[in-house]
């Protein structure tokens, strides 16, 4: 008898922070897990499985991905955004793991197997003046990292993006009923980091591959200005420079420098960033494969990404599980224009919450052998840390008007 779904679970927890988690069953009792994580709107993704997709499932072939995910999708009439995408990446990676798992294959070998040997990645270095970040850097670096995001403070503002707190690790969402107020200088920053930048790399030399996030803070003019008074510190990347819903703006930056352009974390279909990759307007494509659909669909826009020799740098922050980390690196084994991989490591907790085949050494990730995503899911160890509300900060400038955090 063929096989069938018999059961679709949202499970929420929150072991040092808050993860969605999708567990799907079938007749032959072969769990499958996918990851519905949405930093700061968990429960909207929950909602979204346990009322109005979950019910769906329940009776479907688990092996016809693609169908489920064409169902989910059209199915549903109204389209795209991070929502509905989470929910549908969930499924897609649950239904993966399945497959994987009923073949007894790694998600990378059914994808036409490995086209390199480890997955080169990235982290987070910061501080809030050089020398602090410095420090930071050398620490990743002694870590084995060959490539570091580095974020700094800027003076005269109390709290800056990607820079944390103390010892603390950095963890953007906030705790607590409302998100926290920020306020931004976009003069400040533009006026710091190119020192900064240029200080890690007089410090660190040419060989180790640095990275900064703008986090969708500029205009059109000022990353322009930004990106070519970074040239001479020769990024892997600048990310997110200016908000790119509007994709063609881009094109104004793309005509006055040359460093390397990575956007799409906020994005969750191909046509949000089909003009950004069609017409070369960034280097790097970065679409979490949680929040884009899963694997089925962000492999469609790594597709369209190779052809025009646009690299896949796939978001992978503390903020997606384990289980997203797993098919990020299982799609990266199989995908040519691979670039690099956002890991900023889990911690003991959540490594152990969701045990996991991959692993990191040397600066590269490796999927392992383990059929299907290679993750698993302690929800006896999880029931014990249950959700809290917890909401990603806002920004505004210094005027009080409201701007992109
Ligand atoms: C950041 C993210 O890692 C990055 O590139 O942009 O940490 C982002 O701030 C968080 O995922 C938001 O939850
Ligand atoms: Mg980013």
């Amino acid at each position: 008898m063929t096989d069938r779904i018999v059961s679709a679970e949202v499970i929420v927890c929150s072991p040092t922070r808050n993860f969605v988690t999708l567990k799907v069953t079938t007749t032959d009792g072969v769990v499958g897990y996918g990851d519905a994580t949405l930093n700061g709107r968990e429960l909207a993704v929950a909602s979204y499985l346990r009322d109005h997709v979950a019910p769906l499932l329940l009776g479907r072939d688990p092996a016809r991905i693609e169908d489920t995910w064409q169902y989910l999708y059209r199915g549903v009439y109204w389209r795209r955004g991070p929502v509905t995408m989470s929910a549908i990446g969930a499924v897609d990676l649950a239904l993966w793991d399945i497959k994987g798992k009923t073949l007894g294959q790694p998600v990378y070998q059914l994808l036409g197997g490995a086209v390199r040997d480890r997955i080169l990645s990235y982290t987070h270095a910061t501080g809030w003046d050089v020398p602090q970040l410095l420090d930071s850097v050398d620490q990743r670096r002694e870590q084995g990292f060959r490539a570091v995001r580095a974020q700094s403070g800027v003076p005269g503002l109390e709290s800056v993006y990607g820079v944390h707190k103390g010892a603390a690790g950095y963890e953007p969402a906030g705790r607590g009923a409302h998100p926290v107020e920020e306020v931004w200088d976009t003069d400040a920053y533009l006026n710091h980091v190119p020192g900064v930048l240029t200080a890690v790399r007089e410090h660190v030399g040419s060989e180790l591959k640095l990275l900064h996030d703008a986090h969708h803070r500029l205009t059109p003019q000022q990353a322009a200005r930004l990106g070519k008074s970074l040239e001479a510190v020769d990024l892997f990347w600048l990310e997110d420079v200016t908000p790119a819903e509007d994709q063609h703006a881009l094109r104004l930056v793309r005509n006055h420098t040359t460093t390397p352009l990575a956007i799409g974390e906020v994005f969750n279909t191909i046509w949000d960033c089909q003009q950004l990759i069609s017409e070369n307007l960034i280097d790097f494509i970065r679409v979490a494969i949680a929040h884009a659909g899963g694997i089925s669909h962000v492999r469609k826009i790594f597709a369209l990404a190779e052809i025009h020799q646009v690299r896949c740098g796939p978001h992978g922050p503390s903020d997606v599980s384990p289980i997203t980390m797993a098919a990020s690196v299982h799609l990266g084994m199989s995908t040519p224009n691979f670039g690099i991989q956002e890991f900023m490591g889990y911690g003991p907790l959540v490594d152990e919450v969701f045990p996991h085949a991959w692993s990191f050494a040397d600066g590269y990730l490796t999927p392992g052998e383990a059929p299907g995503l290679g993750v698993d899911f302690d929800e006896a160890l999880a029931s014990q840390y249950p959700y809290e509300p917890a909401y990603l900060p806002v920004a505004r400038r210094l005027d009080g008007s409201m701007t992109d955090w």
